[in-house]
Formats: C-alpha cells, sequence, structure tokens
C-alpha cells in the first residue's frame, strides 16, 4: 500500500520516542497505520522534493509543508523565510520551541487536539526525553554513566548498526514500558558495547585538546580512530563553560559546540544561530554544522571558539568594579 502514512523522525532518543508516540495516538484516534523510517541532516539538502506523493509525517526534525503532521521544538526548524511563512498551528502541526524535548508537545497535543489517553510510560519516556534532549542530567556523572533504563537505551542507540535496527527499537518504544525496552537482549547488547567505547572515549579525549582558554575548550578529535563521548570535554574540564571542536561524520567532519550544563556561561549566546551561519543549526546551548571539508571545519570551529572567548572575556570584564 503506498498511501500509508510514513511518519519520519530524527534519529536520536527524543525523535524515537515522538515517532512512537505520534503512531500510537494516531492508531488509537484516528486509526492510522503508520509505519515509520529516519530522517537525517543530508536529506535537508533536497528538501522541496522530499517524498513526491508520498503521506508522511515528520517529528523533531525540519518543518516540510506537505507533512500531513509536524511537530517539532527546534528553533531553526525553518530552513527559508516562505516555510516560516507556511506554518500556522493546527490540529495537525504544532512547533514548540519552549519545549526541551519533541514528545511532551505531541502528547499534549495529542491528549488536546484528539482525544488521546496518554499511557503512564509515553509520560515517563516523555519526561526522560526532556533530560537526555535537553542535557538535564542531575550532574555530568549521570549523563555518562547513569544507569536508569531510558539512559541505558539513549545509550544504547550510539551504537545503532543501521536504520533497520532505530525502527525496530522504534517499534519496541509503540509496546513497551521503557524498563521492559532496556532489557531487551537486543538493547542490552547493544548498551553493554556502547559502555565499553565510553570507556575508551574518555581515556582518548585528553590529548584532543589544542586551547582552554577564558572558559572555552577547543579540541580536534577529527581523527577516525577518536571515540566520542558527548560530555567528555566536562568529565575532564567541568572548570570550562563551552566546548568547540571537530569530530568526523560517515561523509565528513562536524563542528559541535556545546555549553557546559554544569557550568553555565555568564553570557547570553545562542550556538544554534551562530551555526547557522555555518550552514548548521541547533538549540541555544548546543548546536552542530558540516562545512565541506576538514580545513574549513576547522577554521569554524576556531571561529566560533574565539567568538565565545571574546564575549566570556568582555561579560569579565563588565562585572569588575
Ligand atoms: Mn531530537
Amino acid at each position: 500500500m503506498t498511501d500509508r502514512l510514513c511518519i519520519h523522525y530524527h534519529r536520536d532518543f527524543d525523535g524515537m520516542v515522538s515517532a512512537a508516540v505520534l503512531a500510537v495516538a494516531l492508531k488509537r484516534t484516528r486509526g492510522e497505520d503508520a509505519t515509520w523510517s529516519d530522517i537525517n541532516y543530508d536529506q535537508r539538502s533536497d528538501w522541496e522534493n522530499f517524498r513526491p506523493g508520498q503521506r508522511f509525517a515528520i517529528v523533531d526534525f525540519h518543518f516540510h509543508p506537505r507533512a500531513e503532521y509536524w511537530f517539532d521544538h527546534h528553533p531553526t526548524t525553518f530552513l527559508t523565510d516562505a516555510l516560516r511563512a507556511a506554518y500556522v498551528p493546527n490540529e495537525r502541526w504544532r512547533w514548540d520551541e519552549t519545549s526541551p524535548s519533541c514528545p511532551p508537545l505531541i502528547l499534549r497535543h495529542a491528549i488536546e487536539h484528539w482525544g488521546f489517553q496518554a499511557d503512564a510510560r509515553f509520560t515517563e519516556m516523555a519526561y526522560w526525553s526532556d533530560i537526555v534532549d535537553a542535557a538535564r542530567y542531575k550532574d555530568v556523572e549521570q549523563a555518562i554513566f547513569g544507569d536508569e533504563p531510558a539512559l541505558r537505551v539513549a545509550r544504547a542507540l550510539t551504537v545503532a548498526p543501521n536504520s533497520d535496527w532505530l525502527n525496530q527499537v522504534v517499534g519496541w518504544m509503540t509496546e513497551d514500558t521503557l524498563d521492559a525496552l532496556a532489557h531487551r537482549a537486543e538493547v542490552d547488547k547493544a548498551y553493554s558495547r556502547a559502555s565499553k567505547n565510553r570507556d575508551r572515549a574518555l581515556q582518548q579525549f585528553p590529548p584532543t585538546v589544542e586551547s582552554k582558554k577564558d572558559g572555552v575548550l577547543f579540541y580536534d578529535a577529527s581523527s577516525p580512530n577518536i571515540r566520542r563521548e558527548r560530555f567528555a570535554p566536562f568529565y575532564h574540564h567541568p572548570d570550562i563553560h563551552y566546548a568547540v571542536g571537530v569530530i568526523p561524520t560517515r561523509q565528513g567532519f562536524h563542528v559541535s559546540c556545546g555549553q557546559n550544563p554544569w557550568n553555565p556561561p555568564p553570557i547570553d549566546m545562542h550556538i544554534g544561530e551562530i551555526m547557522e551561519r555555518y550552514g548548521g543549526g541547533g538549540h541555544k546551548a548546543v548546536g552542530g554544522a558540516n562545512p565541506p571539508d576538514l580545513p574549513a571545519a576547522r577554521r569554524a570551529a576556531a571561529e566560533i571558539a574565539e567568538k565565545l572567548r571574546v564575549s566570556l572575556v568582555a561579560a569579565a570584564k563588565a562585572a569588575r568594579p
């Protein structure tokens, strides 16, 4: 059947929970028997021609005017002004950039607009989505070593081998509690592998640091042999406000920038907006971009680090009596 609705989701914990919540809500309240499939930043390049003639929904990813259902919380969701103008909140579309993650807004919308009766397990998944997506871990220890069911699942996703596996996990999310999901043999196996990777990544991080100055850490982890742990910079350097670095992707290189959730900067910079200048995006506290090659990625990371340093130094000067 070609007219079956396909839910395209951002490939991360809150994106996958979003897909599961939407699939169940649509099934129960509208009799919609949806499938689901992941989506990634590369697919934005020809966004206008995404899925011609197909029925689709998008969650936790850029706005698309042909999406039958669309939910997102990213401030940088609109790729053009024309797309921004095409969005009007309605019964099938909802954007809320104040939401720490996407699932809570879908749950709220489904309850208010479609009369969905949300299972307790979805409320629990939405709660943890906020923690994972907005890095609201209580400390860096929980972020790195936390073994609550949601955190085991999120950790397991870091070794997700392919789209089929991600789609399978979304399917499990439509049926399981977080606890049952975390204890599935496949998820548990992935979690063990991911934990070993994390331990290696923590060991490999220190030599990648190129500079640490004025509260900003700049690192180059572009070598494909270096494993990545998102919070390693803050684990090793709890005193910094920002970490900016270069990491490899399958196709090239990624510039990643984030503020230290446990030592927030005393300045008001929007990283997602800074990243937009480099063709990327993100939230206020974290963002990324994919420059065309390694020199461009290093240059972008160095520029961003410098920009943040200048702002931090200026703020420190202004605060002095
Ligand atoms: Mn997401």
